[in-house]
């Protein structure tokens, strides 16, 4: 019987759309999925969206529309992009479908019932971005994950008897060393596990937008047991056909992103011991794609799309960038610059290449069907030394990638077709298409069947990572359909001798320069989608002083007199906002980065007040904000708002602030 892998995804926030943070985990785990299904494991691959809790509530606030449609209307793009890009996903959970519901219920239930729930009252710090409580004091008091401020939460609530498992928690750890991965994670784990575990609050009854707690529906079920669930309740737990649950759980591998580590490794393993549940085999996490030296976010505002590159470079580009360019585990930058290159060196030089100058003069020279080697006097050492590279290729390059070394495992990949590139090269077989002796025929046919089998070698141990252009290789090798290779019997030798190959067509176009403007251009032309896309993610967009106050004038300067009316006043949402964060933006010499709280959210807004400020100045002090003005971007930074200050002729600006103590996030009228 064939083995079974089960690997998730994080299911997603719908509080933004999503951007190339997302697509790198569900990339990575894609990829995973199709190698697994080629070694021919009954693989299972979830993906889904986490749709309940504050954050979304309050984002959806700003959209006019009820929580169900903005849910809707979000997990529809994820799941959109997804099937655009060809992700292999066996299934798409949503947090708020009937079936996902119904599980959540039925665990709180029966860890309920297992004596590991009771009722309390807390009193403390939430985050709301980060969905956590947090160990902090005060109103306000920055949270210690993120440094946003929290909120005082006082409520009688659900508690999950946490500390009952750190004892348990620890041996997990230590008796499956690779439970956590890499080994960093671990370490930090340990250390936060070792230092003590409270009791967890596991509902909340001051806003609604969740599952109810089953028998007490004032409460909803904490967004976190209930987005954990996910990977269960996918499975049919809590309903009546538990096959999939049986066959596939516990997980082989759960992939993730640093940042929520602890939920996973932690929480999740306590929530599944105290349901009497099997643990999943390993949580892995990766770190994060940087853009601009920041961690790329929607409350940062610094997203790539990837629809961006999709367009100009395709899905495979996107792809092969991210598992060559970033080395697994580690945080690693994006840059458009960077896509093109990798693309053009790798793909359209690398691979791209050796596939048409192969496939070509086999065309040619032989009819487009693949030659007939010599085992005899027109063998040479160089063609055994080929075989000997693409035999190791397979073994160790395999290995790297089930170590999630896919960047060496790549690496490793091209070195096979560097290997027979300088081989082709060495060897002149265009030198040798010239002449009609038998000696230089069986010779030529050699070197042609030995870059073809390299051809095919490498075609297919990289099909998991860039599947759509290598399943147009083999079909140019005249191979078939590659998803249906058993990837575990890939050997050298195997390439049928005679097979008459399929139409040729390059499979990587070279990008020509104007690539990387094109997607920048895309991303900055973006912001009409970005307006829609800041409102949902709360924090961040645009402003530059006197670019940012241009489109304001023009909407509100309308009446002919050049007198406005109190309705065009009342569109301007003007608001009290304190700096949490000021810094400069690297190469502008105008231009400040500001966090500023606006009671509810914290937005970005990028301000030219540099040469009026310096920054430490201006933590702590109260500003007024343009709270509506669509997002832009300055610097590839996400501006969203506008600082109100005076600006006089030929001076420096000069922000406009209160000489009576005001609440944050107070609207000017
Ligand atoms: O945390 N670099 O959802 P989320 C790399 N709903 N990966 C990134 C990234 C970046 N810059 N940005 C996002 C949540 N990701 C919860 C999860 S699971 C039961 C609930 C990826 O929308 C990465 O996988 O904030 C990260 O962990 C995840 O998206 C966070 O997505």
């Amino acid at each position: 019987m064939a083995k079974k892998f089960y690997i998730t995804t994080p299911i997603y926030y719908v509080n933004a759309r999503p951007h190339i943070g997302h697509a790198y985990t569900t990339i990575a785990c894609d990829a995973i999925a199709r190698r697994q299904r080629l070694l021919g494991s009954d693989t299972y691959f979830l993906t889904g969206t986490d749709e309940h809790g504050q954050k979304i509530e309050r984002a959806v606030q700003a959209s006019g529309k009820t929580p169900q449609e903005f849910a809707d209307d979000i997990s529809g793009q994820f799941r959109a992009l997804w099937d655009r890009m060809g992700l292999t996903y066996d299934d798409f959970i949503r947090t708020t479908s009937e079936r996902h519901k119904k599980g959540v219920q039925a665990l709180f239930k029966k860890i309920r019932d297992n004596g590991y729930i009771y009722k309390g009252t807390y009193t403390g710090q939430y985050c709301v971005y980060d969905e956590l409580y947090v160990d902090a004091v005060g109103e306000g008091a920055p949270c210690p994950e993120c440094g946003r401020p929290t909120e005082t939460v006082h409520e009688e609530n659900y508690f999950f008897k946490l500390s009952a498992f750190q004892e348990k928690l620890i041996a997990l750890y230590n008796d499956q060393p690779d439970f956590i991965r890499p080994e960093t994670r671990r370490n930090e784990v340990m250390s936060f596990v070792r230092g003590g575990l409270r009791d967890l609050s596991i509902s909340r009854s001051t806003f609604s937008w969740g599952i109810p707690v089953p028998d007490d529906p004032k409460h909803v079920i904490y967004v976190w047991l209930d987005a954990l669930a996910n990977y269960i309740t996918a499975l049919g737990y809590g309903s009546s056909d538990s096959g999939k649950l049986e066959k596939y759980w516990p997980a082989d591998v759960q992939m993730i992103g640093k940042e929520i580590v602890r939920f996973h490794c932690v929480y999740w393993p306590a929530f599944l011991m105290a349901a009497g549940l099997p643990l999943p085999k390993a949580i892995v996490a990766h770190g994060w794609l940087l853009f601009e030296e920041n961690k790329m976010s929607k409350s940062r505002g610094n997203i790539v799309r990837a629809e961006t590159i999709l367009e100009v470079l395709g899905a495979d580009a996107l792809r092969y960038f991210l598992l060559r360019e970033i080395v697994f585990g580690q945080d690693g930058s994006f840059s458009f610059d960077a896509v093109v290159q990798r693309y053009n060196a790798d793909l359209a030089n690398g691979l791209g290449n050796l596939a048409s100058r192969t496939l070509t003069m086999i065309t040619r020279y032989f009819k487009g069907e693949v030659p007939y080697p010599s085992h005899t006097a027109a063998h040479t050492a160089a063609d055994d030394a080929i075989a000997e590279v693409a035999q190791k290729t397979i073994a160790e390059s395999g290995a790297l990638f089930d170590q999630y070394q896919f960047s060496k495992a790549l690496e490793l990949a091209w070195g096979l077709v560097a290997a027979v590139d300088k081989y082709i090269v060495e060897n002149e077989p265009w030198a040798l298409g010239e002449k009609q002796d038998e000696g230089s025929r069986a010779r030529l046919a050699t070197i042609l069947y030995t870059s073809a089998e390299a051809l095919r070698i490498v075609t297919a141990l990289v099909h998991p990572v860039i599947p759509e252009s290598t399943a147009r290789i083999w079909t140019q090798l005249g191979l078939g359909d590659l998803r249906k290779f058993p990837l575990s019997d890939l050997k050298w030798g195997q390439l049928p001798l005679g097979t008459k190959l399929g139409a040729i067509e390059a499979v990587f176009p070279r990008a020509d320069k104007s690539a990387v403007e094109r997607m920048q251009k895309m991303e900055d032309q973006g912001r009409t989608t970005a307006v829609e896309e800041a409102k949902v993610a709360g924090p961040s967009a645009p402003s530059d002083l006197t670019a940012a106050a241009a489109p304001l004038a023009k909407a509100v300067a309308a009446v002919p007199d050049g007198k406005i009316s109190i309705d065009d006043f009342a569109k301007v949402e003007l608001r009290v906002g304190q700096v949490k964060v000021a810094e400069r933006v690297k190469g502008a010499d105008k231009l400040l980065r500001l966090e500023v709280d606006l009671g509810s959210e914290v937005r970005q807004v990028v301000a030219g007040i540099a040469e009026a400020y310096d920054p430490e100045t201006l933590v702590g002090r109260k500003v007024v904000i343009v709270v509506n003005l669509a997002p832009r971007k300055l610097r590839g930074l996400e501006s969203n708002g506008m600082i109100v200050a005076a600006s006089p002729e030929g001076g420096k600006p000069v922000l406009a602030s209160f000489l009576e103590d005001v609440p944050v996030g107070t609207r000017l009228k």
